[in-house]
């Protein structure tokens, strides 16, 4: 914060002033809100569903709604009190409603309920006047007094006055935020994110009821969104259980201990499974706390003290040699540990460290509560000793092997595998490592790589499972051994040196189909469960071949996905090809026409979404026409009845209501925002409504701002064409983008076919299209038509300058990056997909449909 305005080191009152502002939020993005990446842009969810946290915890919230819209903007709706609307002069003598103050004043928050501590707030704990800043939009809606109230802000800066727009009985707030482009690196959220923080806030907070629905995802069926509740009457001991589903479990019901201590909220579960791993999450109001602190170092130190206390007096030591460690007391732990504090310090460069002074709260507290419980249970006691001691057995073995393998010189650079491919290049960050599945996808790789830079490991086979595996007996896979050595970090508690990583990218390469995403799986595991650093700094990456392979005669090109294979599709039928429409014939062709498909093709996206909604395509279309796009649109001027557009619409529908099989009602002004708007009762029986909530819904602007893009054009009938002989020359014909031919075709031979081609189109008829949908199918099918669409199989299937051009050239290929965004997410995965669970992780693979986006942790 200590940079001035001015340049020439005088900190005048000015400087601050400014600094203090929204703007010094939109200059320095990242340090408000941590990034301008997706972390960023989730984090400004966060940032208010916070505020209504807040107001739960104060007691006057209930229930959180969030809503993900189609143009990812976010609507936050509680039943709380509602920000307040009354006047307030700040110190400088400016006047301004305290709903301003809070949405444009950093920090303002806080001023106005000292009286209860905030037990929320994000990592940065800045306040909702952040999202204000860095949303292109920001809408606010107040349900207090009897009143709705409204007001409008974009970057920040208020766009309209605080107004009083109708009656309403409700209370609460509801924030609408358009997170701004200009600043965000990426703008799409992803609601496995979102799903996973709210699911977490309301194991924290137990009773709190919150909801999450993606709008941009509607069931064709049903016609409703993806949508998820949250609520949890046991806290975090259902965390727990949660984190342990498809475990198998020492004892049935987490262990919770909770209390009020000097202030303090103490709130910890746990509960052991049989596995060998720890997972121990720890938070401070809310806040996850990645790096620990006081609150999970005063656990730790209890949990060992009263295991070994208790071993000892129910006599289960008889041959043990020394005390119980801590890492044998947390093999197979699961634990959450939460504490809500007045004023939480945090440290460390991401302020994911407690430092409040509270070890010796939390030490006593288990201490006393821990050993009366097992005390009380000694049947689960004997089992939780048990195991820490066999883990205390397992560990000394592990160690043993681990000198034994050390000795011979088998897990450091001493010898590289025989399998390796290295490359020739020494410096790590220049180096790419690719984990392949198969000996001959291998084979192709290392003919197809730049071995300059990119070494290339074969796997045969599955690799071990690590996740049902002690460490002695990973060490002995000759696969992982290869791995390990070939990546020249070590491993092991002692041992494992992220330094010594000898490629900055190691990429793991299989083949689409369930055995590849299989393998895909037990690799990332083993990445997560042994090296989760090289996770956390960003070195593992999955490499993304083609979906589909299209084929004409013996040219064949790879395609990425669906998208492109769209996109092709229309270029290649557009080209050549004439579109008349409107009773003008105005015609359209060459790259107006592609653009126009392109457009054609968004617009009627949306259309689909609106028609979500509507149910009929026809009345949707109609709808658009009517292009209501303003709330003065909706609003009529003083008492002048229904506003003029609408009434227009009404009409057309009452005109057409036999032919849609509609029932309209009269056009009605509601209450609380005083609008108008239509309704009607359609074939169904289901009653739906044309109104100002319709008309500003983003799935409704998008469509209308596509539309005003090509109303131009879209006026029926359509007659398509194509142009004479001489536009026909270009090379539509051919695959553009990487092209392969197989073996050697005489140039001879490739000249006849594409004069084939040319003839084949010169005798097409025009074709004549009803609509501006018939249009589109019609196109999209001529550009696939005689190509020979396959969905790609394995890697196997493609020869080494294929590979190379589609999947390994840096230029050209698309990595995805494996990022550790939710650890207790990634958890359960793990646990379900390795775990000894057959009947969940098969759940869980049809779920999810396992796919490389699915494994984008
Ligand atoms: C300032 C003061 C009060 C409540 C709020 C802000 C508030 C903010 C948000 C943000 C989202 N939902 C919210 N709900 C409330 C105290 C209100 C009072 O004293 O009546």
């Amino acid at each position: 914060m200590a940079t001035n305005g001015n340049g020439n080191g005088d900190y005048t009152g000015d400087n601050i002033k400014i600094l203090e502002g929204l703007e010094a939020v939109r200059l320095r993005p990242a340090m408000y809100i941590g990034s301008t990446g997706e972390m960023g842009l989730h984090h400004l969810v966060y940032e208010v569903v916070d505020n209504s946290v807040d107001e739960a915890l104060a007691g006057f919230a209930t229930k959180i709604d969030v809503t993900i819209h189609v143009d990812n903007s976010i609507t936050v709706v509680d039943d709380g009190r509602g920000i307040p609307v009354d006047m307030k002069t700040l110190p400088n003598g400016e006047v301004m409603p305290t709903v301003q103050v809070v949405l444009t004043k950093l920090h303002a928050g806080g001023k106005f309920d000292s009286s209860t501590y905030k037990v929320s707030g994000g990592l940065h704990g800045v306040g909702v006047s952040c999202v204000n800043a860095l949303s292109q939009e920001f809408n606010v809606e107040i349900w207090r007094d009897g009143h709705t109230w409204e007001m409008d802000f974009s970057c920040g800066d208020p766009t309209s006055d605080l107004r009083k727009t109708g009656v309403s009985k409700k209370r609460g707030t509801k924030i609408h935020f358009l997170p701004d482009k200009t600043i965000f690196a990426t703008t799409e959220y992803n609601y496995d994110t979102l799903a996973q923080r709210l699911r977490e806030l309301a194991f924290l907070n137990k009773g709190l009821e919150i909801t999450l629905t993606d709008e941009r995802n509607v069931d064709a069926k049903t016609g409703d969104s993806k949508h998820a509740e949250f609520r949890y009457a046991g806290g975090i001991a259902e965390f727990v259980k949660h984190l342990n589903r498809g475990k198998s479990v020492l004892h049935d019901k987490p262990i919770l201990m909770e209390a009020q201590r000097d202030k303090v909220e103490l709130e910890i579960a746990l509960q052991y499974n049989d596995s060998y791993s720890e997972t121990v999450f720890s938070f401070a109001n809310n806040i996850n706390t990645v790096d620990g602190g006081t609150h999970l170092s005063g656990f730790r130190t209890a949990l060992t003290r009263t295991i070994n206390a208790v071993g000892q007096q129910l006599g289960l030591f008889k041959d043990v040699k020394e005390n119980l460690s801590g890492d044998d007391v947390r093999e197979g732990l699961v634990a959450v540990v939460s504490v809500k504090l007045p004023q939480p310090q945090f440290e460390g460069q991401t302020k994911g460290k407690l430092n409040s002074d509270i070890a010796g709260i939390v030490q006593a507290f288990v201490n006393e509560r821990l050993g009366a419980y097992l005390e009380q249970n000694p049947p689960v006691a004997r089992k939780i000793i048990n195991k820490a001691i066999e883990a205390a057995r397992a560990r000394e073995a592990a160690r043993k092997a681990r000198d034994l393998t050390r000795r011979k010189g088998a897990l450091d650079g001493g010898g590289l595998p025989g399998k390796l491919a290295d490359c020739s290049e020494r410096n790590p960050d220049r180096c790419e490592l690719y984990l392949v599945e198969g000996e001959s996808a291998g084979g192709t790789a290392k003919q197809g790589r730049d071995r300059r830079f990119q070494a290339i490991l074969p796997l045969k086979g599955k690799i071990l499972n690590v996740e049902k595996a002690r460490y002695d007996k990973m060490l002995g896979h000759e696969e992982i051994r290869a791995m390990i050595t070939a990546l020249g970090t070590g491993i092991g508690k002692e041992d494992f040196d992220p330094a010594k990583l000898r490629y900055s990218k190691i990429i793991l390469m299989t083949d689409a189909d369930v055995d590849g995403s299989h393998i895909r799986t037990l690799l990332l595991t083993f990445f997560f469960r042994h090296m989760t650093e090289l996770i956390k700094r960003g070195n593992i990456y999955i490499a993304q071949p083609p979906l589909f392979k299209i084929k004409k005669g013996r040219s064949e090109q790879y395609v990425k996905d669906e998208r492109e294979l769209n996109r092709v599709a229309i270029k290649r039928a557009s080209e050549g090809m004439i579109v008349r429409h409107g009773e003008n014939a105005s015609h359209i062709d060459g790259s107006e026409l592609t653009r126009f498909m392109g457009y054609l093709n968004e617009y009627l996206g949306f259309v689909e979404k609106v028609d979500k909604r509507i149910r009929n395509e026809q009345i949707t279309e109609l709808i658009a026409r009517a292009e209501l796009t303003h709330r003065a649109d909706f609003t009529s001027a003083d008492g002048k009845g229904v506003p003029p557009k609408l009434k227009q619409l009404h009409d057309e529908l009452e005109e057409q209501a036999g032919e849609f099989n509609i029932k309209v009602s009269k056009p009605s002004e509601d209450e609380e925002h005083h609008t108008w708007s239509i309704c009607y009762t359609d074939a169904q029986g289901a009653s739906r409504c044309i109104d100002w909530t319709m008309a500003s819904s983003p799935e409704f602007r998008q469509m209308m701002s596509k539309y005003s893009q090509i109303s131009q054009y879209l006026e029926p009938p359509f007659l398509i064409e194509y142009a004479n002989k001489g536009a026909q020359e270009s090379a539509a014909d051919e695959p553009e983008g990487t092209e392969f031919e197989e073996g050697q075709t005489p140039p001879k031979v490739k000249a006849e076919a594409k004069a084939a081609r040319r003839t084949s189109k010169i005798l097409q008829e025009p074709v004549e299209k009803e609509t501006a949908r018939e249009l589109f199918s019609y196109i999209v099918e001529q550009g696939k038509k005689d190509y020979d669409v396959q969905r790609y199989k394995g890697l196997g299937e493609m020869t080494s300058p294929q590979l190379w051009e589609t999947t390994m050239d840096p230029e050209r290929r698309t990595l995805l990056q494996v990022k550790l965004e939710d650890i207790a997410e990634t958890e359960t995965i793990f646990t379900t997909l390795m775990g000894e669970d057959v009947e969940s992780r098969r759940k869980f693979i049809e779920d999810n449909a396992l796919d490389v986006k699915n494994l984008d942790i």
